[in-house]
């Protein structure tokens, strides 16, 4: 019996839920879902039906992507990688928290935007860009000195970060190939050629129907 994650492969906080249980090999039965059509077992826990979520096996749901990776980082018994994406220093902590809040907060609001700009026909696509790519400056700047965020590897702002980045990047790649932003490139592309992004990460799975075989993850 292991804990069960609900998620939607595409979905950006599915994303950085599912490669942190990766990362730290925290294992789940992994439920995919159609946000159009969210299985009863989801619908009937209450409240909210986003995505990702986890039941743990005594009961206790995180019905938040942040929840589910500070759960993951109590459950991995791999010390050195929770300590890695995740050091105790409170200050460091602080900062790193404050990366995760822009990005949740700002970056997201203009993704949205940008993604959608037909929806949102105020102001122009590429207004919206201009105005998450001041979140695309500041990851290049802070990238220019190191390879991660916060070092010479992966903490949680990378890994909770990229997958939006890499949604940005996705309504038009060849802008994105042709921009200044070298060093975000080379960051995200860490991410997205890992064979734990392609392999595990982003492995497609048939939506989750009551009563099948449960999906364990990471496989
Ligand atoms: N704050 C939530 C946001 C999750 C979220 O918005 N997920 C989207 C998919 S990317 C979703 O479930 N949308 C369907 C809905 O809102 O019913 C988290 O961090 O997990």
């Amino acid at each position: 019996m292991l804990p069960v994650l609900y998620s939607f492969r595409r979905c950006p906080y599915a994303i950085r839920a599912r490669y942190t249980l990766a990362f730290l090999k925290v294992s789940v039965y992994l439920r995919e879902v159609v946000l159009k059509a969210k299985p009863d077992a989801l619908l009937s826990l209450g409240g909210r039906s986003t995505v990702p979520q986890l039941i743990d096996v005594d009961g206790a749901r995180y019905a938040e992507s942040s929840d589910i990776i500070f759960w993951a980082l109590s459950k991995s018994s791999i010390k050195n990688r929770s300590q890695q994406v995740w050091p105790s220093e409170i200050k460091q902590r602080n900062n790193m928290k404050a990366w995760i809040a822009y990005n949740d907060h700002f970056f997201k609001y203009w993704l949205d935007r940008y993604k959608y700009a037909d929806r949102y026909p105020d102001f122009s696509e590429v207004y919206y860009r201009s105005k998450g790519e001041v979140f695309l400056q500041r990851l290049e700047n802070r990238l220019k000195k190191r390879r991660f965020l916060f070092g010479e590897s992966e903490t949680l702002p990378d890994i909770m970060i990229f997958p939006f980045v890499r949604q940005f990047v996705a309504v038009n790649q060849s802008w994105f190939e042709s921009s200044h932003y070298n060093n975000v490139k080379v960051w995200l592309a860490r991410f997205v050629n890992s064979a734990l992004f392609q392999s595990v990460v982003m492995t497609k799975y048939v939506a989750w129907e009551a009563g099948q075989a449960e999906v364990p993850f990471p496989a």
